[in-house]
Parts: structure tokens; sequence; C-alpha cells
């Protein structure tokens, strides 16, 4: 791995906020890909960041710093990760499940999204089945995208989709999911029209239920 990406890597793991900054800035100024200095510096730590957790290393806390750190990376890449050309593409609804916390995912495919020309509404994170509703009815937007990172809360996908198909909205608006525990089979399982195991991909995902809309 380069040098300046072990450096990124580290100081999310670390949770060390200037560290973040400053490498994400070297790796820009070195001229690698804001993709790469993404997934291979900022989301591998985060992986790692998990795997620690998993094995009592890490703690609440330290996931927690080391969200924070990786946010603050973000702040400097975002504008290197949205593309220039701009057309409206459609309306993307985004929000992370009821009982649900995390929105590192969420963000990444919001922002994945907007530059491919989408816009983005953000209900934000432990959203209720009825807000997405009231909102569907409300905004009318082209797709709903849910995240949800907690084996528990995936069931409140299935609740969120069964709560539009009672609302008689399921055939006005396309659904996608996504989040570390979801699958392919389970987004077959509750019916939702997509799924993307991450930010890039759910891009390539959207711009083909879009087609299939027109
Ligand atoms: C950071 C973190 C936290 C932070 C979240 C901060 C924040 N603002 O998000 C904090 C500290 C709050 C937290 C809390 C908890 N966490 Co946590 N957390 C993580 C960690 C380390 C990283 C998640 C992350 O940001 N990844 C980086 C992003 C970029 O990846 P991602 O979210 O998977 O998103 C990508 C794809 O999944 C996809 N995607 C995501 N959303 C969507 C949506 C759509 C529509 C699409 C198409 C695609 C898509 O695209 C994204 C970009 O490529 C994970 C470990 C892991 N391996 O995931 C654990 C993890 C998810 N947490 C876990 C747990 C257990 C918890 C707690 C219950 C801990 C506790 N005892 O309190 C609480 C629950 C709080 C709650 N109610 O939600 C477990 C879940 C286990 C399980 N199977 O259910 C994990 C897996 C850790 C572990 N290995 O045990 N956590």
């Amino acid at each position: 791995m380069e040098e300046v990406l072990k450096n990124l890597f580290d100081a999310v793991l670390g949770g060390d906020f200037e560290g973040v900054k400053t490498n994400v800035q070297a790796a820009l100024d070195a001229g690698l890909e804001p993709g790469v200095i993404l997934n291979d510096g900022m989301i591998a730590a985060m992986r790692e960041v998990g795997a620690r957790f998993e094995a009592g290393e890490y703690y609440v806390p330290e996931m927690l710093i080391a969200a924070r750190a990786m946010q603050s990376g973000m702040t400097l890449l975002k504008p290197h990760l949205q593309k220039t050309e701009r057309k409206s593409s459609g309306k993307v609804l985004m929000g992370t499940v009821k009982g649900d916390l995390h929105d590192i995912g969420k963000n990444l495919v919001g922002l994945m999204l907007e530059g491919a020309g989408y816009e983005i509404i953000d209900l934000g994170v432990d959203v209720p089945a009825e807000e997405f509703v009231k909102k569907v009815m409300e905004l009318k937007p082209d797709v709903v995208g849910m995240s949800a990172l907690l084996t528990t809360t995936m069931q409140s996908m299935r609740t969120t989709l069964d709560a539009l198909t009672a609302a008689g909205l399921r055939n006005h608006v396309k659904v996608i999911i996504g989040g570390a525990p979801v699958t392919e089979a389970f987004a077959q399982q509750i019916e939702a029209d997509g799924f993307s195991p991450d930010a890039s991909r759910a891009v390539n995902v959207v711009n083909s239920l879009m087609e299939e809309k027109l």
C-alpha cells in the first residue's frame, strides 16, 4: 500500500482527526484517485475498526471516534468525489432505518448519487417507516434508499416496504437497500427493487432503475 494511504488508514483507525485531514490532503497532492483514497484508506480502516470491535479490542467510543475522524476527512474529499457534469437525473430519498444510528455508508451513497446528478433528500438516521411513507407522499421521489448496519434493524427495511405497500405507494417509487449485513438475497426476499454492496455500484443500480421508470 502507498505510504500515504497506510498513514491515512492508521489515522482513521486511531481516531486522529488532524492526521486524517493531513493525509487526505497529502494523498490528493500526490495525485491519488479520490476513490482509491476513500476505499483503500478510509473504508478499509473502518472495516478494521469493525474487526477490532468484534474481537473485543475496540469499544463503542473507539468506533465513534474513528467514524468522526473519517467524517473529517470526507469534508476534504467530497468536492473531489463529485463529478462536474450536472443534469438532474431524478430525486432520491435516503434514510437509515428505525433503530439504527449508522450513517457513514448512507452519506457516501448520497454523495455519490449527488455526484451523478441526483437530487438527494436525506431523512437522517433512525427513520421510522411512517416517516418514509409521509415523505414519499409529500416529496414524490423516484427512488427511496434505505440503509441498515445491524442485523436486527434489517427487519425495519421489511417493515418500511410493507408500510409503503399498505399506503398504496409501492408502484410509484423504486426502493433500494444496502448496508454491511444486507445481501442481494435479502433484497429479493423483501421485494426491494435493488441492492448494492457499495456506493459506486449504487449509482449504477439507481441509473438502471431510472431507465426502467421511463
Ligand atoms: C462506525 C461504527 C459505529 C458508529 C457509527 C457512527 C456513524 N455516524 O455512523 C457507532 C459508534 C455509533 C456504532 C454504534 C453501534 N454499533 Co456499529 N459499527 C461501526 C463500524 C465500525 C463501521 C461502519 C461504517 O461506517 N462503515 C464504513 C461505511 C462506508 O460502510 P457501510 O456502512 O457498510 O456502507 C457501505 C455499504 O454497506 C453500502 N451502503 C450502506 N448503506 C447503503 C444504502 C443503500 C441504499 C445502498 C444501495 C448501499 C448502502 O454503501 C456504503 C459505501 O460503500 C461497523 C463495522 C462494519 N464492518 O461495518 C460497526 C457495526 C456495524 N456496529 C455494530 C454494533 C454491534 C454496534 C452497536 C450495537 C454497539 C453497541 N453495543 O452499542 C451500536 C448500535 C447503535 C445503533 N442503534 O445503531 C456491529 C453490527 C453487528 C451486527 N451484525 O448487527 C458492527 C458490524 C461491528 C462488529 N463487527 O461487530 N457503530
